[in-house]
């Protein structure tokens, strides 16, 4: 049995190149990584406490690896494939997101690692949609993007022979990972020629910046790369203070003692010279397509505590979305009734938690309950890192890099089935796998004070 490289390290190499690319592709994108990195570094200077939790966690380390990226394919064919490539490197479809309620063409799922080991190593993830061209009024121009579309192909014929030796033979050696993690890499360059003429892209345009963006292209470029902060609203304010031209508002929770889920703000798509098929020399048309992202993450919720969070973001937004000067008033505002301390985030079942024995020097009464274990001090709770996306935000980020207004919805209903179809399999349940590390948790905690928790509840 030759070496085989791990999958988690094939992911740590692939996110680092993708990385290395995109600063050389969009240098402003490394002027955020270093907003980040300061904004990190004071959080941690100045909240013990933060640094202790993520210490204490494990996640010190990951921070500074930890990015997500986004791509949008054009068909079932080229998704398929990419859930294939990303299985090889540790990365699995998590989530259904139907954007077209928002008025963008596309449905979506998160590529990303999904056991605790692996989220750990490093947490890379790649937000995927898939263009819905049934979305497209114009029949012809219909047929037309299918035509372009089925003519392309995204996979170097090298990098197709690597994965299918790579499911083959579960897995592939370290030269052989290095040029998997090469020709993949390429599948995500930017490509300044178009593949279609001036009035195709013109007309495609016309139809939604998206279609432009996802058939005019040789491949699915990156469209951006985004380092996780630890304080956003610094980030946000250093963004602005470089003149680097931020999205007004930050998307998703206001500002919180005890984070949930995701935050996110991004500066606006460039705009790149790009050379149609009809025209020769130096590139002459323009595409806007590529921006920059900085997200903060937090806590997962439960069920429970994911209605309770749509339905304070609706109430925020319920008169004119997330336009107006009192945004944040409102959003904060909404959010007042959302519990802001671990305890009663723990104790109403809001948030997913991880625990871990702090002492187990003194014999444990069999009736003790895993609350009573936190209050004596035996047991730490953690809460779990989200690690997923909010349709909501995902939309709003589209919506400003696609040219600001926020858009009517399409007609036409979300199509789960059909994305699976596509993809080749389900998508994963988020929540189902943020249950399944509390429970190991609590289990191993069982284990290791000699006791169970599970019959009696929460008494
Ligand atoms: C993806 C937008 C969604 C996020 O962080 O919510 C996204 C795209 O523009 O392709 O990346
Ligand atoms: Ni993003």
């Amino acid at each position: 049995m030759p070496d085989i490289v791990p999958a988690d390290a094939i992911r740590t190499a692939f996110s680092t190149a993708m990385s290395a690319m995109y600063r050389e592709e969009v240098p402003l994108y490394g002027d955020l990584i270093e907003i980040v990195r300061d904004a990190n570094a004071e959080a941690l200077g100045q909240q013990a406490d933060l640094k202790a939790a993520l210490s204490g966690a494990g996640e010190l380390e990951r921070l500074d690896v930890e990015r997500h990226g986004a791509i949008r394919v054009g068909t079932a064919e080229e998704l398929a494939l990419l859930r294939r490539i990303f299985a090889v490197m540790g990365m699995h479809p998590v989530e259904y997101y139907d954007l077209s309620v928002a008025g963008v063409p596309v449905h979506s799922a998160a590529f990303r690692p999904i056991d605790p080991a692996a989220l750990l190593a490093n947490p890379f993830r790649v937000f995927t949609s898939l263009l819905r061209l049934d979305l497209i009024e114009d029949e012809d121009l219909r047929a037309q993007a299918a035509a372009i579309l089925a003519s392309r192909q995204i996979v170097s014929q090298r990098g197709i022979a690597l994965l299918e030796q790579a499911e083959r033979e579960g897995g592939l050696t370290p030269q052989d990972a290095e040029s998997f993690v090469r020709e993949v890499l390429d599948i995500f360059r930017w490509h300044g020629d178009a593949r279609v003429s001036h009035e195709t892209y013109r007309r495609l345009n016309a139809a939604h910046r998206l279609i432009a963006d996802v058939v005019s292209f040789a491949g699915p470029h990156i469209n951006h790369l985004t380092p996780r902060t630890l304080d956003i609203d610094a980030a946000h304010r250093a963004m602005a203070a470089r003149g680097i031209d931020a999205k007004a508002v930050i998307e998703g929770p206001p500002t919180r003692k005890v984070p949930i889920l995701l935050r996110q703000t991004s500066f606006k798509a460039l705009e790149e010279p790009i050379r149609f098929t009809d025209q020769q020399g130096e590139a002459k048309g323009t595409h806007t397509a590529r921006f920059g992202e900085i997200e903060q993450r937090g806590a997962a919720l439960t069920p429970k505590g994911r209605a309770l969070y749509d339905a304070c973001l609706d109430e925020a937004r319920a008169d004119s979305g997330s336009q107006g000067a009192d945004y944040v008033a409102r959003l904060t505002s909404a959010f007042s009734r959302f519990p802001d301390d671990l305890d009663s985030l723990r104790q109403q079942g809001l948030a997913f938690f991880r625990y871990r024995v702090a002492d187990s020097s003194t014999p444990i009464d069999p009736a003790t309950s895993l609350e009573r274990c936190i209050e004596e001090g035996r047991v730490l709770a953690e809460p779990v890192l989200y690690e997923d996306f909010l349709p909501v935000s995902a939309a709003g980020i589209f919506q400003s890099n696609l040219g600001g207004a926020e858009q009517a919805s399409f007609a036409a209903h979300s199509s789960r089935q059909a994305f699976e179809a596509a993809l080749g399999q389900k998508v994963l349940d988020p929540f189902a796998l943020y249950a399944a590390i509390e429970q190991a948790s609590i289990a191993a905690v069982e284990t290791a004070l000699g006791t169970s928790f599970a019959a009696r509840g929460e008494a």
